[in-house]
């Protein structure tokens, strides 16, 4: 594992105000970071009391609270501003307007990195890969920090002074404004509409994301979608993933004769899908890109295959609650946009389909302007209700009946998930119902009703067991 040269070029020590802009995690990471490294800090949030404000450090003098300071944003050296405010916000714009650098956490992170950066974003399977690849790493006995989107601020990792890996998480808000982050080896692992409300149009989110190869020693990407090819720095060594047998030296999937499903490298097979803990074949990509991401990364082959087969996969991510009456329930809260929640439905879809069983889906909350008539073919295949709820439904509702949503397929307003477990329990008493397992995944934001994907997942999972536990008591009377 090569060692990456401190590039401590933006730090200037007394170098001027640095303004933090928020004061969620990341903010509060990076107005402690900057204040142990000399800086004077400022923070502004547009909160009255930031709930994190107590954990800043006194030597942070200036906090402006109620509104984000415009005032003084144009007094700033330099503004670290956190991922989830708009580089539109108004005081943000006037500040860029006047030429005042801004960057985020993730850029004072690179700058003072010194080992070697596994760097992941894509629409989906972001958080998935960025685990595998830590837990790959670890089981190797690499001392491996791994952070960022995935909920620890990349800046934490700095604390451990023998880390000796680092595998970052990274969205497209983190990456709209870092500039060269020089990763070992960077992948942007697919692309779906995601986060238009925010990056304006596919181009704009294109672009953010494509950020992650500038100064890259190293891509992975993916066959079957152009959108993850850097455009640039053509020359740079590569591996590729695909669901088709692979080429020499990259990664795919080999069909044996009896149907069996190999994971391969070249015409190499390395592990047999049913070795996987994790299932579906969105699954066996993310596992081709963990593989092909800890390669170039220096961890060995032997001791990536075994985790592999250690890996049950993390909460809300198609994950298998409980059967209540016969009927399976499957959390994937975290399928926050349509590419998500196609990749759910033909997942598990494809396991009932055979059995002639249906899925219902249940779908909705903040929509993020996405275009749900994409899910009308997938729901016509697989799924016989679909439940909506949230701040969207109805927009979702119109979409998917213009996209010729199937007359077979009962839609459901409900608006929240307690009237939705209301129809369920209407729905799947009835013989008729071909229902045999019920999905959570509402390609949509949460943040209409639930504090996050986590908090809805966890109240799914709640009335989940409240079902079973009703069905229950009424079977032993
Ligand atoms: N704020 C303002 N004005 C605004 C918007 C927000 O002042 O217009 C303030 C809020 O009052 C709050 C702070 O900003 O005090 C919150 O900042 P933030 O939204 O950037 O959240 P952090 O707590 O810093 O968490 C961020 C990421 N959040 C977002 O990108 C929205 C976390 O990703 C990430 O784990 C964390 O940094 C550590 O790196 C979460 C996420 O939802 C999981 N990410 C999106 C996703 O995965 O789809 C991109
Ligand atoms: P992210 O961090 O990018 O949101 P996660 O690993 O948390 O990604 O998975 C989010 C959702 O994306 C899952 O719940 C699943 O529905 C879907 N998903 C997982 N892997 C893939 C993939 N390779 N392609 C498309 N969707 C996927």
């Amino acid at each position: 594992m090569t060692s990456r040269a401190t590039t401590d070029t933006l730090i200037h020590k007394g170098g001027g105000l640095q303004v933090v802009v928020g004061l969620g995690q990341s903010g509060l990471s990076a107005a402690r970071y900057l204040a142990d490294h000399g800086y004077q800090v400022a923070v502004t949030d547009s909160q009255s009391e930031p709930l994190l404000a107590e954990q800043l450090p006194a030597a942070v003098e200036i906090r402006q609270f109620g509104a984000i300071d415009a005032e003084l944003l144009l007094q700033a050296a330099r503004i670290v501003i956190s991922p989830g405010i708009a580089l539109t916000t108004a005081a943000v714009a006037a500040a860029r307007q006047a030429g005042i650098p801004i960057v985020s956490d993730i850029q004072l992170f690179c700058a003072a990195c010194t080992v070697p950066i596994v760097a992941i974003t894509g629409s989906n399977a972001k958080s998935t890969v960025t685990s595998l690849v830590g837990q790959m790493a670890e089981d190797a006995g690499i001392d491996v920090g791994v952070g960022g989107n995935i909920g620890i601020p990349a800046l934490n990792l700095l604390a451990n002074p023998n880390m000796q890996l680092a595998v970052l998480e990274l969205s497209s808000f983190q990456l709209e404004t870092v500039t060269n982050l020089g990763a070992q080896v960077a992948t942007v692992l697919n692309m779906s509409p995601d986060h238009l409300d925010r990056h304006g149009d596919m181009l704009g989110y294109h672009q953010a994301k494509h950020r992650i190869f500038q100064g890259a020693k190293s891509v992975v990407i993916n066959r079957e979608d152009a959108l993850t090819r850097p455009l640039v720095a053509d020359n740079l060594p590569r591996i590729s993933t695909g669901i088709h047998a692979p080429d020499n030296g990259q990664y795919g999937l080999v069909t044996e004769p009896d149907g069996q499903i190999y994971l391969a490298r070249g015409t190499e097979r390395l592990l047999s899908a049913d070795k996987l803990v994790i299932k579906g074949r969105h699954n066996l990509l993310n596992a081709q890109a963990a593989l092909a991401l800890g390669e170039l990364a220096g961890i060995p082959l032997e001791s990536m295959l075994y985790t592999l087969q250690q890996f049950a996969g993390l909460e809300h991510r198609c994950q298998y609650i409980a059967t209540v009456a016969d009927i399976d329930y499957f959390n994937d809260s975290k399928g926050t946009n349509i590419g998500s929640t196609i990749a759910a439905i033909e997942g598990l879809g494809a396991v009932y389909a055979p059995k002639d069983g249906k899925l219902l889906l249940i779908l909705g909350g903040q929509g993020k302007a996405q275009q749900f008539g994409e899910l009308s073919p997938f729901i016509n295949k697989y799924v016989s209700q679909v439940l909506c709820i949230g701040e969207d439904s109805a927009l979702i509702e119109q979409d998917l009946r213009a996209a010729a949503l199937s007359d077979d397929v009962r839609l459901h307003q409900c608006q929240t998930l307690d009237n939705a477990f209301v129809i369920i329990g209407q729905l799947t008493d009835s013989s008729l119902s071909q229902v045999q397992a019920v999905l959570l995944s509402p390609a949509c934001a949460s943040f209409d009703q639930f504090s996050g994907y986590a908090a809805r997942g966890e109240y799914f999972t709640q009335l989940v067991n409240e079902l079973a536990a009703d069905t229950t008591a009424i079977d032993s009377q």
